[in-house]
């Protein structure tokens, strides 16, 4: 593990970076790429970013978004820097080239991050953003409200709006600069949590009315299907947030949201009130934080649910 001022050193004598985010890229994925490409592109540095699948729409009001590569790696770089990401393949397709290029920067959060660059810089604070906000200080770049709206984004998404367990008052100080250096939260809060299509509202009614109880009512699962997703019209990438409501749901210890991304593979999302719940993801090989984790798992739906229920059985302290 490098620390800041080491990377902050070693990135300001690279001359072109290609910045990865993860698969299925969420705010704080989004906002550390945009933000480091601001910051960067600044000291003159060459930077593009990429990402193994497009960027949601949502995303589109923040600076650069549209700009994120989707394709085939051009031209010669020579630094890759991923960002966000818990695991290296959540690069998707990317994943091959970082892993065998000579010069590779990991900027993260995810306590369960391992590292998998020459230079690791893993600190698990409850957004990367805050990770990214201390490297752009540390380069001495005058944030700008573009950078700002990117960070700010970061941090209210992966907080969920700041309501999450753990939010450090270090976020929080860092999200007051944010303000004054122009960041608008009433339209990241707009964006991000209350604008939606009227196809989601849709998926969001079909797939809460199924929701599942188990362990008397300790574990809630839902599951959004396939089948619900055509019938509402919604994208997949419209689920974000889904798992909140089930965790608002009194007496739920666990939450679990199954998105099924073809047929018989679910990509889950879970939550925990005080249950260690990246310890559950960490079964099926997945990972996150302790009350916030991921993984996927293959299989009949019924089959997937009881594996995951069994899990999840274990996992609760009683
Ligand atoms: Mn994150």
């Amino acid at each position: 593990m490098i620390n800041l001022n080491k990377l902050a050193e070693k990135i300001k004598g690279e001359t072109s970076v290609a910045l990865f985010l993860h698969i299925r890229p969420d705010g704080d994925a989004i906002g550390s790429a945009l933000a480091l490409k601001g910051a960067l592109t600044k000291l003159g540095i060459k930077v593009d970013a990429y990402c193994d699948d497009t960027i949601p729409e949502r995303f589109w009001y923040l600076k650069g978004a549209t700009e994120i590569k989707n394709g085939e790696i051009e031209g010669e770089y020579s630094a890759l820097i991923a960002v966000d990401s818990a695991e290296i393949n959540r690069l998707g397709k990317y994943a091959v080239l970082f892993n065998e290029f000579k010069n590779t920067y990991l900027i993260d959060h995810h306590e369960t991050n391992r590292g998998y660059s020459k230079n690791d810089y893993v600190l698990g604070l409850s957004a990367n953003c805050v990770n990214i906000f201390a490297l752009i200080n540390e380069l001495n770049v005058e944030i700008d409200s573009d950078i700002a709206n990117a960070l700010a984004t970061g941090i209210l998404t992966d907080t969920g709006n700041l309501k999450h367990k753990g939010v450090e008052s270090s976020t929080i100080h860092t999200l007051a600069t944010l303000v004054e250096k122009g960041a608008d939260l009433n339209l990241i809060n707009y964006k991000m949590f209350t604008a939606q299509s009227p196809a989601r509202a849709k998926l969001f009614g079909l797939t809460m009315q199924k929701i599942r109880y188990f362990k008397d009512g300790k574990i809630a699962i839902a599951t959004v299907s396939q089948v619900n997703i055509s019938l509402s019209g919604a994208k997949q990438d419209e689920t974000e947030g889904f798992i909140d409501f089930v965790m608002g749901i009194t007496g739920v210890e666990v939450g679990a949201c199954l998105l099924e991304l073809e047929n018989n593979k679910y990509k889950i999302s879970l939550r925990g009130k005080s249950t260690n719940v990246a310890e559950i993801a960490e079964v099926f090989g997945g990972g996150g934080h302790i009350l916030a984790s991921g993984c996927q798992i293959k299989g009949e739906h019924e089959e997937v649910i009881d594996k995951l229920v069994y899990a999840c059985k274990q996992h609760i302290k009683e």
